[in-house]
């Protein structure tokens, strides 16, 4: 798993053909890692986009995760599920997918991070870094926490939470694996061009720390 550019989507701004059309952009461009994200669909049309994009993801050679739902992961194929601190916990979520399928979670605090890592977490998403104009409930965490997350647990760490080419420098030096975005890919007019430039600046971001 390569969590270096982790694209989270959001379909809210987009009909489901330019919504698909730039999740393939995006994977053109090299996201190493997609979350579908759904808040307000069905179980039914939850299924039915994730097996949409899990053909184009397979295309890519990148792995598909699913926001929360355990269930539709599972009868997707998906690669995996990541699951917030209202979610089904970590532990039962391993439980139900097994050993070799994904398992991601939000940590915001050092406490929420050794939990998640404990229950079998194979990675953190921890945030939001910056306020974000993507519908979520967060609260803003530290760089410092961060860093004190990246030390605290042996598995990738992403950051997430406004972050885009022109902000990430903070990031440098904490440790983090690589980073979410949602609209600095999912809102650019050149989704493929966005993803190139923060992969690149990932990557170099990591280099340097
Ligand atoms: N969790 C913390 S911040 C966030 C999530 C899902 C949204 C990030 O979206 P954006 O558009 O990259 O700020
Ligand atoms: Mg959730």
């Amino acid at each position: 798993m390569d969590s270096t550019l982790y694209l989270v989507t959001d379909s809210s701004y987009h009909t489901e053909e330019s919504f698909l059309r730039t999740v393939e952009a995006a994977l053109r461009g090299g996201v190493t890692l997609l979350q579908l994200r759904e808040k307000n669909r069905s179980a039914r049309e939850y299924m039915e986009l994730a097996r949409k994009v899990k053909a184009l993801c397979d295309q890519y050679q990148v792995p598909l995760l699913i926001d929360d739902r355990v269930d539709v992961a599972a009868a997707a194929d998906a690669a995996g599920v990541h699951v917030g601190q209202s979610d089904i916990p970590v532990a039962d979520a391993r439980r139900i997918l097994g050993p070799d399928k994904i398992v991601g979670a939000t940590a915001k605090t050092v406490e929420q991070a050794m939990e998640a890592w404990e229950q079998g977490a194979d990675y953190l998403g921890v945030g939001a870094i910056y306020p974000t104009t993507t519908k979520v409930k967060t609260v803003l965490t530290k760089v410092s926490t961060l860093q004190e997350i990246c030390k605290a647990v042996p598995v990738p760490v992403n950051a997430i939470g406004g972050l885009n080419a022109d902000n990430m420098d903070v990031l440098q030096g904490t440790g983090i694996a690589g980073i979410c975005v949602v609209s600095a890919i999912m809102k650019a007019e050149e989704p493929e061009k966005a993803a190139r430039e923060l992969k690149e600046k990932t990557i170099r971001l990591k280099q340097k720390a």
